[in-house]
């Protein structure tokens, strides 16, 4: 897979105003390059026709697309790939389905967890939540020092997740990201576009890029 520094998540409440498809469109052309469906509340039929617009867009912009959890709708949806969590379908059930060509990434929150990722053949894994967010309430924040363990161990691409925003995103390059992924920082605010390549420029020029 690509590497990528800005990945971008969808939540169901964007900033009031504006819609899913158009909060997207300016993460990416603020710099997002990779895009995830999440959404845990909408029906099954509105469910794909929002992971076919944002297959649509997503292609556009020469973007890799992940739904989220949902295995079946990924590929219903001709996204790249599937992004699991611990509680999910079993990553060896989830490239069985899927096969070699599509991406899985994996939720981690202990190295244990990264480690298992690794060696069952994730294409990626998340760490976090490194900071408290309200996107997800009930975990534990992993802090810095979990991105900096896994950035030292674990050689499959990992994005840093988690309450991550431009005030404090200097703070997880320093401990070792390569990747951020947002989801409030960019679905809430006023100007998605302005975050992401905010967020995007901070990232490329940590790894030398800019
Ligand atoms: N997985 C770990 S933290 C998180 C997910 C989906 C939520 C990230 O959302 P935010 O709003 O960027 O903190
Ligand atoms: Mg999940």
């Amino acid at each position: 897979m690509q590497d990528m520094a800005l990945y971008a998540i969808t939540a169901e409440g964007c900033h009031p105003g504006s819609d899913l498809i158009e909060v997207m469109e300016a993460a990416l052309r603020g710099g997002a390059d990779m895009l995830q469906y999440r959404d845990k509340h909408s029906e099954p039929q509105q469910r794909l026709e929002k992971a076919q617009a944002l297959r649509r867009l997503t292609r556009r912009y020469g973007v890799p697309l992940i739904v989220n959890d949902d295995v079946e709708l990924a590929l219903a949806a001709e996204a790249d790939g599937v992004h699991l969590g611990q509680g999910d379908l079993p990553l060896a059930a989830a490239r069985r389905r899927l096969g070699r060509d599509r991406l899985i990434g994996i939720s981690t929150h202990a190295l244990a967890e990264a480690r298992e990722a690794e060696a069952g053949g994730a294409d990626y894994i998340g760490a976090g939540p490194v900071y408290p967010t309200g996107t997800k309430p009930d975990a534990a924040p992993v802090t810095p020092a979990y991105v900096q363990a896994v950035a030292a161990e674990i050689r499959i691409p990992h994005v840093a997740i988690g309450g991550i925003t431009t005030a404090n995103v200097a703070e997880v390059l320093e401990a070792g990201a390569r990747c951020i992924s947002a989801v409030s920082a960019i679905v809430g605010s006023p100007d998605a576009e302005r975050v992401s390549r905010t967020l995007a420029e901070r990232v490329r020029a940590h790894r030398g890029e800019a």
